[in-house]
């Protein structure tokens, strides 16, 4: 059928259902670089650098380097099993974009030129002082990454806030994971994420909000799989996507009605009685507020709302109620929305008044995007002083300092500026120097024409990254060469709190120097080295922060070193001194004790906001983006270099597009499209399918175009952005270009 124009065969092949097939003989598709048998010298284990699974690799050696992976078998995440990221996670290390050396422009007008690692070092510090003597030492800020090592991490805002004056930095994790921080903190007094993967195996009703596993975390779809409870499946979520055909049960819900679902659904079990009473009653506060808040969402408003009709929200408040081990999981259709902190304590919330934490099978899980999202929310001393500690509380800045052997001055008493206010001073002038590290903002930033723009306006601009190339790098003043993942030690911690160990299995490209190193040298030429003497290696570094969780909900002083790691396929916090390790896996809570200082979780709850850029005439379309396919990571630095993974999908920009709409619109399969919102317009491929609503239109993050249409706009809690819903027009191509032709000619006349 023309209209119902299908992916191409090796784009399907992702999807839940084929994922098993897959598995059991990467070969056929191509995947991976299996050694020949005989030839590897040794084998070790590591985990992958993608996504926030944090899968276990066995990588073959020959004389020391890498020459091919298998997934490890032992490693209790993805026991035996990788996405097509992971089979082919050396390839990106193989390239000729690889950033090799410095690179620095004399001149704004200047072509970046390679220079040795002192003259960049020396342009590094010399600049960035002058930077901050003549604008404040608050002028210069830097956006980093949930994708380096914790220990690198931990370093550069370190380095950074304690010896470089530097007050604002922030992550990428504020595009991902900040709306779950804010939640959580809020709900249980710690960021906290309660599960560990075992639970997508022990429950009977596993609800995924805002989640396309099968795209994004394929490898905990398969732990789906595993499930011996013929659980029912549960997908709530605008678009049909590979998930929510593979589930038993799916809402398309409205785009960012969410909110409004959910206070619905807790209206429905109040009604009914549907309670755990006793666990809400000793553990919990603030739920009568809650009750009368719901009262107004009834299932007739909330279908309104929704499209949901009234009896299939009932089905599914029934359902929850059934249900003896229900798990609730979300990730970015909740995380990137207006109102996203409430909408994802509004699944809190469900959790909570049905008892549904603390035991297996059960809890509220935010699952996580990126390899170290979770170490980056811990210790990369941005939204929180280092090991989950607060900036404004002097006896954490003393602890801090004690086990640092820092002088206490030096530590700032608040947490800077959030990723969008730091761009927000590039436009007013606060922000003059910024430093750029293992993100690439110019293609997944939120109103990308906008930073573009600014990022001209900086006096200098610092771009550390594997690659060269980025669309960010280019921009750049100065490209610090940066080894990868594969390339250097440190720890990672994945979705479920464990912590993982990367190792060097290959040699960085010509001076590229990993990011430890490279932080080691800046705190050097700096002139804040003696407040560094410690940071000698990864492991050394990984030994403070972990004296730091000492007391902490993440408390890992029972973790001895790196060999421990090893040997025990990654450890999940808290893993305090003394404890045992019990089947290496725990989840949070099963004492129903909170983080806040009563021990209770807090309901937590607000009116619903009208939508910021609802669709109208001028602009008719919702747009929602997203993951593409299972071969594609993000802006494509790393996927893109892979021959194996550039097969499994689209090469230029494809739109999604409701058959009826794109009858009425008279748009064929495949022809060129027009994408128009108030920001900018782009041209896309158009791919007809029902698996976006009438009045929807879907466009992968991966390409590089997509970001420009996007309207910033921001969760007050969390500052994560809206990145799921802007109003576009949609044409095709020829129409646009036509009428652009005559009103250009009408303009002449
Ligand atoms: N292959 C691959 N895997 C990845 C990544 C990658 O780039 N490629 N990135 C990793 C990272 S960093 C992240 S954060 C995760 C993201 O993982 P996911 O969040 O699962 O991926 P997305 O496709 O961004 O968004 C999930 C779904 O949200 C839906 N959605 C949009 N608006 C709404 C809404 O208003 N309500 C609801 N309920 N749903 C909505 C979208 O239709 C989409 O299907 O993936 C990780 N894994
Ligand atoms: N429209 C839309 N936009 C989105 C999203 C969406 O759903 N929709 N999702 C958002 C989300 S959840 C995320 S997480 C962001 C991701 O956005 P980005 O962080 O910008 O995406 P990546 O492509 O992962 O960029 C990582 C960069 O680090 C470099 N790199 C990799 N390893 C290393 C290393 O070890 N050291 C150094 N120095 N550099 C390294 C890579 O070459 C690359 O340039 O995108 C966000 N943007
Ligand atoms: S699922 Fe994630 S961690 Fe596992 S192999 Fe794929 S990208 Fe790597
Ligand atoms: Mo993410």
């Amino acid at each position: 059928m023309k209209s119902h124009q299908r992916k191409p065969e090796i784009l399907r092949a992702w999807n839940g259902t084929k994922t098993a097939e897959l598995l059991r003989s990467p070969g056929k598709f191509g995947l991976g670089q299996v050694p020949d048998k005989k030839t590897p010298d040794a084998t070790t284990s590591m985990v992958c650098g993608f996504c926030a699974t944090g899968c276990g690799l066995n990588i073959h050696l020959k004389e020391g380097e890498a020459v091919g992976l298998t997934p490890d078998t032992r490693y209790p995440v993805n026991i035996g099993m990788a996405c097509p990221k992971g089979w082919e996670a050396l390839a990106p290390l193989q390239s000729n974009e690889r950033a090799s050396q410095p690179l620095l422009r004399s001149s704004r007008d200047s072509q970046l030129e390679a220079v040795d690692w002192d003259t960049a070092m020396k342009a590094f510090s010399s600049k960035f002082k002058a930077v901050q003597e003549k604008h404040g030492k608050e002028s210069v800020a830097f956006i980093s990454t949930g994708q380096i090592c914790t220990e690198e991490m931990a370093f550069l805002g370190s380095l950074s806030k304690f010896g470089m004056g530097i007050k604002h930095g922030d992550g990428n994790t504020r595009q991902c994971m900040a709306t779950a921080v804010a939640a959580y903190k809020q709900s249980f007094g710690f960021d906290s994420p309660p599960y560990t993967y075992q639970d997508f195996e022990e429950s009977d009703t596993i609800v995924l909000i805002g989640s396309n596993l099968c795209i994004a975390h394929p490898i905990m779809w398969q732990r789906v799989m595993r499930n011996k409870n013929q659980p029912k499946i549960i997908v709530i979520d605008p678009r049909k996507t590979e998930t929510a055909v593979a589930a038993t049960h799916h809402y398309p819900i409205a785009p960012k009605s969410d909110l409004t679902f959910f206070y619905g659904i807790a209206h429905i079990l109040i009604a009914n009685g549907w309670l755990d009473n006793d666990f809400i009653a000793k553990h919990t506060e603030q739920f009568d507020g809650f009750i009368e808040h719901v009262k107004t969402f009834t299932p007739e408003f909330v279908s309104q709302k929704s499209g949901i009709p009234a009896e299939d929200i009932y089905e599914l408040a029934c359902m929850i109620h059934e249900g003896k081990n229900v798990s609730f999981w979300w990730t970015m259709g909740v995380n990137q929305g207006y109102e996203a902190t409430r909408t994802a304590q509004s699944i809190i919330n469900l959790a909570l008044m049905t008892g549904n934490i603390g035991r297996p099978g059960t809890g509220a899980n935010s699952i996580t995007g990126q390899c170290n999202a979770m170490g980056s929310r811990l210790f990369s001393n941005t939204t929180n002083l280092l090991g989950g500690h607060d900036f404004a509380n002097p006896e954490h800045r003393a602890k801090v300092c004690e086990v640092l052997e820092i002088p206490d001055e030096v530590i700032p008493d608040a947490i800077g500026m959030p990723y969008n206010q730091i761009i927000d001073g590039i436009e007013s002038g606060s922000i003059r120097g910024l430093w750029i590290i293992a993100t690439n903002p110019v293609h997944s930033w939120i109103n990308q024409g906008r930073l573009k723009k600014l990022l001209g306006q900086l006096d200098f601009l610092v771009v550390q990254d594997m690659y060269s190339t980025t669309e960010t790098a280019v921009h750049a003043d100065l490209v610090l060469p940066a080894a990868a993942w594969g390339e250097k030690d440190g720890t990672f911690i994945n979705s479920e709190r464990r912590i993982g160990l990367a190792k060097k299995v290959a040699k960085a490209p010509g001076q590229a120097l990993s990011d430890f190193n490279i932080f080691r040298l800046i705190a050097q030429y700096w002139g804040c080295g003696e407040l560094f003497k410690k940071w000698t290696s990864p492991e050394a570094v990984f030994q403070m922060l972990k004296m730091l969780t000492n007391n902490q909900p993440c408390d890992i002083t029972g973790i001895e070193d790196y060999q421990m790691l090893d040997k025990n396929g990654g450890i999940q916090w808290p893993h305090p001194a003394g404890a045992e390790l019990v089947d290496n896996q725990r989840r949070l809570f099963s004492d129903n004790q909170f983080y806040h200082p009563n021990g209770k979780a807090k309901f937590h709850y607000e009116a619903v906001k009208p939508l910021p850029e609802p669709s109208d005439n001028a602009f008719p379309f919702t747009l929602l983006t997203g993951r593409g396919t299972s071969a594609q990571w993000h802006t494509q630095t790393r996927t893109g270099k892979s021959k194996v993974l550039q097969a499994l999908y689209p090469k230029h920009c494809y739109v999604e597009i409701n058959p009826k709409d794109a009858h009425e619109l008279g748009i064929e399969s495949n022809s060129m499209v027009t994408l128009k919102s108030r920001r900018a317009s782009i041209e896309a491929t158009a791919f007809i399918t029902p698996t976006v609503s009438p009045g929807q239109v879907f466009l992968p993050m991966h390409y590089s175009e997509v970001n420009q249409l996007i309207q910033d706009v921001f969760d007050p809690y969390s500052s994560q952005p809206n990145y799921k819903h802007s109003a576009v027009a949609l044409f095709p191509a020829k129409k646009i270009n036509q009428t652009v032709k005559q009103s250009q000619q009408v303009g002449h006349t």
